[in-house]
């Protein structure tokens, strides 16, 4: 790091976006469009997550022959990192050195809690500090209503309501970044944050597109961009993310369903299922009703889906030691004379 700091051909900028393989970093002397160094490439090879995502704060260098070829990502402060299908061994990070992860979910139509659940264990994961932000306001007049169930699913999480149509809300959440802040959007396609995005900033950075009928975002996205707002701070606008699968989430789970787990460690067995066992508090939570059916499944459901990924992460570990180990006693054949 001190090397990179010192060397006059060598610049700290932040990454806007991604893509075909070039980065967009905005440095102190403006934005520049960069390749990616051959060392980075190489580490990016063995673990995709080393290569460079909205956010990163990196190093650029610059070339005798004028190329600047981004080299070095520094150490990341904090991360949203999604489950990738069919991959077990890391997960793809969708933004970082964010501030505030706030879950964008639309007031119309009727959100699902338990996405907004799977969202907020996300976001919490993440390491920055969770925000809900129900958008489209104007379209509903129960707003307040659902923002109360909202705050019952996401224990210690504010809630805020927002339209990016009339401007309700925005000059709140503008305050979220305190003129410094990074807050990333997190949320499905269609609910609103490229909408969100030019609100905030007060002009359209980002272009929106029409929504099917049915309300149904189609999945068209794939820009990830950091919009510096003019007030300070900026925003992360992500790709609308259609299935949100969690890796590595426990401790995000752990904290999106702090109210269940409080009950359930005054269970009478530490290793309780909360299924038959005598003095389960979380069963007798859900007989007096001060918890529900539905809270309660979808923290089920969540650490099922937790558990099978870390099993099949142990597979996939223990194949390849097992691999390795046969490598290794075949080599140790061969070279005994
Ligand atoms: N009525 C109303 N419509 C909105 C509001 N915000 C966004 N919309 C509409 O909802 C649709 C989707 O908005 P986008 O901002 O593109 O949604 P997105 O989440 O960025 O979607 P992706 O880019 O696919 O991730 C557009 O037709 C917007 O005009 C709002 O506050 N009120
Ligand atoms: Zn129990």
């Amino acid at each position: 790091m001190a090397r990179w700091a010192a060397a006059s051909d060598a610049t700290v900028g932040r990454v806007v976006r991604v893509d075909r393989g070039l980065a967009s970093v905005l440095t102190e002397s403006g934005p520049q469009r960069v390749s990616i160094g051959g060392g980075l490439l190489g580490r990016m090879a063995q673990d995709p997550t080393e290569g460079p995502c909205t956010g990163d704060w990196c190093v650029l260098r610059d070339w005798p022959d004028n190329r600047v070829t981004l080299e070095r990502i520094l150490p990341r402060r904090t991360a949203v990192v999604r489950a990738v299908a069919g991959e077990t061994s890391h997960g793809q990070v969708l933004c970082t050195n964010l501030d505030v992860a706030a879950v964008v979910v639309a007031l119309h139509p009727l959100p699902v809690l338990a996405k907004v659940e799977r969202l907020v264990a996300l976001a919490w994961e993440s390491g920055a500090r969770p925000l809900v932000v129900l958008t489209k306001c104007d379209l509903v007049n129960d707003a307040d209503l659902f923002a109360e169930d909202v705050a019952d699913a996401a224990p210690g999480v504010d809630v805020l309501t927002v339209s990016a149509r009339t401007g309700e809300g925005v000059d709140a959440l503008r305050g979220r970044v305190e003129g410094r802040l990074t807050m990333a959007l997190l949320g499905a396609s269609g609910h609103g944050k490229s909408s969100l995005t030019n609100a905030l900033v007060g002009a359209d950075v980002l272009s929106t597109r029409t929504i099917r009928d049915d309300g149904r975002g189609r999945h068209t996205s794939v820009r990830r961009e950091l919009v510096p707002l003019p007030g300070g701070g900026a925003v992360i606008d992500t790709p609308g993310l259609r299935g949100i699968g969690l890796i590595d989430a426990e401790v995000g789970v752990a904290q999106t369903f702090a109210d269940v787990e409080a009950l359930a460690g005054t269970c009478r067995f530490r290793d309780c299922a909360h299924d038959t066992e005598p003095d389960c508090a979380v069963r007798a939570a859900l007989a007096d009703g001060s918890l529900t059916w539905r809270r309660f499944e979808s923290w089920q459901h969540l650490q099922r889906e937790l558990r099978w990924i870390a099993s099949r992460k142990d597979a996939r570990l223990r194949a390849e030691r097992i691999k390795e180990w046969k490598r290794r006693t075949r080599d140790a054949h061969r070279s005994r004379p």
